[in-house]
């Protein structure tokens, strides 16, 4: 029998320099192990409460009230539990809390503290993390899962809310899709990423990055990020369209206003019939095989028209769509939008119901891509996440920036450490 000894939290700074929370648990073997959480910035209305103290200090951002709510609520509930019994600590958690949004206590309270169970589990049977996923998963759904390395998806170019620059589109990203392994994957990706950074001087444009490591110049157009991504990624000795892919987060519901998609860099504004069109004119003219957030969250007609227009020809991600949460999520596969989702622990707030919502996808035909925030820390859970459940995507960012290449490197030592387990393609 193994329990929990002590539950401790603290506010810490996250990659944008705001407080989130770290915490750590005790166990009474000895074991200890902690865990921190994301914050996004380009949030989805239904996502789970984060909560902030919205005082003088920290701009209202400071999470002094969910630190305490773990130190002085969750924690006394918690001594004595068994830490490998994820489903019974998330369960107690949702239900100390009683709201369907975790305002009560705070998601990133209630997160901190099942991320930082699961590390403390793992340590304790000896195991890595990523195997200790898949156990859970298995004593969640009953279903066994193949373990595997994910593909990763690497923004290299900001726009939107993650950057100062006139680009609409939050996210460029790269998918080294042929590469051979996870190795392979990360020179290519790195070796794209300071070839866009040379093309960019040669063009005297902005070197600067966005949020999530990527460069972040301004630009005419969407189109014109793009090409430059394509000749950094012939500058590789690569081939666009065979080697390397582009996926797009769009993070429309930011620029849909009134009914319509507002381009304001390219100053132009658009319904929901004319942005599907868009948007198909770059998966036929661009080697673009997945679209995230293509329509706003509450544009579920957009969404539908979008679907039936290139859901066969491109991954559809819905993010601020379905919030990693379940309920919405099982409404958007019966309404028929997208075809894959976007996992963020933190949108929902606990290991289990990320879980339920990737099993959910797992068995309707729906890719799941495991994915960070803007706002990150060095915490790596969500690697180990990614091959556990075998999710076969992730996406953390660009090659850059301790924050993004924390989860990189702990891919690179997994596949170090399990050559039996290969790259998804
Ligand atoms: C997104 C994310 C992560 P944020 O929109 O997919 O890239 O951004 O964390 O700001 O919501
Ligand atoms: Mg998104």
């Amino acid at each position: 029998m193994t329990w929990i000894k002590s539950i401790k939290a603290i506010q810490v700074l996250d990659s944008r320099g705001l407080p989130t929370i770290s915490c750590k648990v005790s166990l009474g073997c000895g074991v200890q192990a902690s865990a921190m959480v994301p914050s996004g910035a380009s949030t989805g209305t239904k996502e789970a409460l984060e909560l902030r103290d919205g005082d003088e200090l920290y701009m209202g951002k400071g999470v002094d009230k969910a630190v305490a709510n773990i130190n002085d609520i969750i924690a006394p509930l918690l001594i004595n539990l068994d830490p490998r019994d994820q489903k019974l600590i998330d369960q107690k958690l949702v239900n100390l809390d009683g709201t369907s949004d975790k305002s009560s206590l705070g998601a990133n309270a209630i997160l901190a503290v099942s991320l930082a169970v699961s590390h403390a589990a793992a340590k304790n049977k000896k195991i890595p993390l990523h195997i200790h996923f898949a156990d859970i998963y298995k004593d969640i759904t009953g279903h066994q899962v193949s373990p595997n390395l994910p593909m990763p998806m690497l923004n290299i170019l900001n726009g939107g809310e993650h950057a100062d620059n006139n680009i609409d589109i939050q996210e460029f990203m790269i998918i080294p899709k042929r590469a051979s392994n996870m190795k392979e994957a990360m020179r290519w990706s790195s070796e794209i990423y300071w070839n866009l950074k040379s093309i960019l001087k040669s063009e005297k444009l902005s070197t600067a990055v966005g949020d999530e490591g990527g460069f972040a110049p301004n630009l005419q157009s969407n189109e014109d990020a793009i090409k430059l991504i394509l000749r950094a990624i012939e500058d590789s000795k690569l081939i666009p369209g065979k080697d390397v892919f582009i996926a797009l987060d769009c993070a429309a519901s930011e620029f849909f206003k009134d009914g319509q998609y507002l381009l304001s860099g390219e100053g132009r504004s658009l319904n929901s019939e004319s942005f599907a069109d868009y948007l198909e004119h770059l998966v036929d003219n661009y080697p673009i095989i997945s679209i995230e957030d293509g329509m706003d969250e509450n544009d579920h007609n957009g969404w539908k028209i979008l679907t039936e227009k290139i859901g066969h020809k491109c991954q559809l991600v819905g993010d601020d769509l379905f919030v990693t949460n379940k309920v919405i999520f099982k409404n958007g596969i019966d309404e028929g939008l997208a075809n894959s989702i976007l996992i963020k622990f933190n949108q929902i707030g606990s290991i289990t119901e990320t879980v339920e919502t990737i099993h959910l996808a797992n068995t309707n035909n729906y890719k799941s891509i495991i994915s960070h925030r803007s706002g990150e820390t060095e915490d790596t859970t969500i690697a180990d996440l990614a091959v556990g459940l075998g999710a076969g995507q992730i996406k953390t960012g660009a090659p850059c920036r301790s924050d993004r290449v924390a989860k990189y490197n702990r891919l690179l030592w997994i596949e170090e450490e399990n050559i039996e387990l290969n790259i998804s393609k």
